[in-house]
């Protein structure tokens, strides 16, 4: 693997920092994820456990559409939302981490401030143009000491980021092909969501984006 960004929580020469601390607790690490062989271990994930729409408790389809790789996988259905082992749709286990993306993850959280992180899961979200994740906080985890680090590969999309409470005022900032955010401690329950992605195309992932989050699940 190559990490193709040698981060520095330093200003560089010229002054300028790369990474991008967006609130106590969380940091934009742009083009971290920039190796392209992310995008084939997708597709290999993706072919022996499928992207699918999910269903929420209440009935409803959610728009984007997901799999999972890992030892865990974040499912939705009528029965709630959950981490389980194996794929509902194949009834195997989940496709193993690929070491790039664990590593990749591992990295990224270490230099965020938080070294040990060892993902247990690997959520996979794809969106097309139309498709948005709504204000939400992620609680479906065993605990919230460990950190989450998302990676974007595609289409830009706007993340809405606002506080511990629902009605706190919420920031955007724009998410792109090779950004990674690492958000923990305070901010680890923070509210947070996806606008409507906008149509577009890009050379990689054509007219999607992808998003990859990795947690410490169980
Ligand atoms: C901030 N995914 O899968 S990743 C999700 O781009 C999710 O697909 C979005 O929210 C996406 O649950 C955003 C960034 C993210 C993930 C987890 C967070 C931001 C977070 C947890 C706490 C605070
Ligand atoms: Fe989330």
């Amino acid at each position: 693997m190559t990490i193709a960004w040698e981060g520095s929580m330093e200003p560089d020469l010229f002054g300028t920092r790369r990474d991008e601390p967006i609130g106590s607790g969380a940091v934009i690490l742009r083009g971290f994820a920039l190796d392209p062989a992310m995008l084939d271990e997708v597709a290999r994930i993706a072919g022996l456990s499928p992207f699918r729409h999910m269903q929420t408790p209440g009935g409803r389809r959610i728009g984007v559409e997901m799999t999972n790789c890992g030892a865990l996988g974040w499912v939705s259905d009528r029965r709630g939302y959950r981490y389980e082992p194996r794929d509902p749709l194949t009834g195997q286990l989940w496709p193993e981490m690929p070491p790039r993306f664990r590593q990749l993850a591992e990295a990224a959280a270490a230099l965020a401030g938080f070294p040990g992180f060892r993902p247990d899961a690997c959520l996979i979200n794809r969106y097309v143009p139309g498709v948005k994740m709504g204000l939400h906080q992620d609680r479906d985890e065993a605990g919230f000491d460990a950190p989450i680090v998302s990676v974007s590969l595609g289409l830009p999309a706007t993340f809405q980021f606002g506080g511990p409470e629902r009605g706190d005022p919420v920031a955007k900032h724009s998410l792109n092909h090779g950004d990674a955010v690492v958000w923990g401690g305070p901010a680890r329950l923070n509210w947070h969501g996806i606008l409507t992605l906008r149509r577009g195309e890009h050379p990689l992932t054509g007219a999607c984006r992808i998003n990859l989050t990795f947690r410490r699940a169980g």
